[in-house]
């Protein structure tokens, strides 16, 4: 029988199950490349260690990884319900977080190979956790698209690590208790996003979308964020912070350095800002993960649920 190691933690409320042992060999190339082969010669994997009955639509999947580049404490290809993710901001919280349960790392800044490049983390002595992103941009600004029983919605269009489109207007209640309506809706918008052909740079589909609302607890804004998968986001979303980290800018709303305090649907907070480096906006994500699990997976070959329910 295959069995596979893991490690739970969860960032904010968002869990993120990182594979420490068992994962498929994908050779020793850029991470771009293995998540490639991973996604073409191995899904199964992915599905058995997100998909229910192990796991669940609101599971972040991440491969542990030898790094392809320099001086890279690890590597790490993110996963989900559905498929694959650039970059993952809670994530990479989780991975640093659970590296040092592991003892493989300690206080201090440790670099991340990761599919859309290398990411830089610094481990705090408080446990909390700063995660330097890759660069991020507004690529639109308010685009309108007609939403069936919704009507007109507009939003801007941003990369964070993943492509977002980020909504202010839309007269919800962002509460947990209210999180089947924010669902609908939003999954509704990203259906009219691609009726409408709305895309990121090259035509890339905007995956994840994010509503903003006054946060209630003293942060400087509260969000909701439907991921690919069709759950939403625990966490604020450390990709989804960055891509209204880009959308301030653009707007003259936060200047460089400045603290933005992001707040989830369930009330954990990410402290975002960002430096300008050679034009480019490179944002900082600062939260914190806990581990919470460790444990082996063991895919019986007769059960016929072995892969996980697809
Ligand atoms: O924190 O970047 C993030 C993220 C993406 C999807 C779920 N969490």
């Amino acid at each position: 029988m295959k069995t596979i190691s893991i490690i739970d933690s969860h960032t904010g409320g968002e869990p993120t199950r990182l594979v420490t042992a068992g994962g498929p060999e994908l050779g020793s190339g850029p991470l771009h490349e293995r998540l490639e082969l991973l996604r073409r010669e191995h899904d199964n994997f992915r599905s058995a260690v997100v998909c229910e009955p192990r796991g669940s639509d609101v599971l972040v999947g991440a491969l542990l990884c030898e790094p392809h580049a320099a001086d890279c404490a690890a590597g790490v290809i993110f996963f989900n319900n559905v498929g694959y993710l650039g970059m993952c901001g809670h994530g990479t919280i989780g991975l640093v977080a659970t590296l040092a349960y592991m003892g493989r790392i300690g206080v201090g800044v440790h670099r991340i190979d990761t599919p859309v490049g290398v990411v830089e983390a610094e481990l705090h002595a408080d446990g909390s956790v700063t995660v330097q992103n890759v660069a991020a941009c507004r690529a639109q600004h308010a685009v309108t698209v007609q939403v069936p029983g919704h009507g007109s919605v507009t939003g801007d269009v941003a990369w964070g690590g993943n492509w977002f489109f980020l909504v202010a207007d839309h007269g919800l209640e962002l509460q947990v208790s209210n999180a089947g309506a924010l669902t609908a809706f939003t999954s509704a918008v990203r259906q009219a996003l691609v009726a409408a052909g709305v895309t990121g740079d090259g035509g890339a589909e905007i995956d994840h979308i994010e509503l903003f609302a006054a946060s209630r607890n003293g942060a400087d804004s509260q969000n909701f964020v439907l991921c690919p998968g069709n759950a939403y986001d625990r966490s604020p979303c450390g990709t989804g912070t960055s891509a209204k980290l880009a959308c301030l800018a653009a707007d003259g709303k936060l200047a460089e350095g400045a603290i933005w305090r992001q707040e989830s649907i369930v009330g954990s907070v990410f402290e975002g800002s960002y430096r300008l480096a050679g034009g480019k906006l490179i944002p900082s994500i600062r939260g914190q993960a806990w581990v919470n699990s460790q444990a082996t997976l063991i895919l019986d070959p007769s059960d016929p649920l072995v892969w996980g329910i697809r």
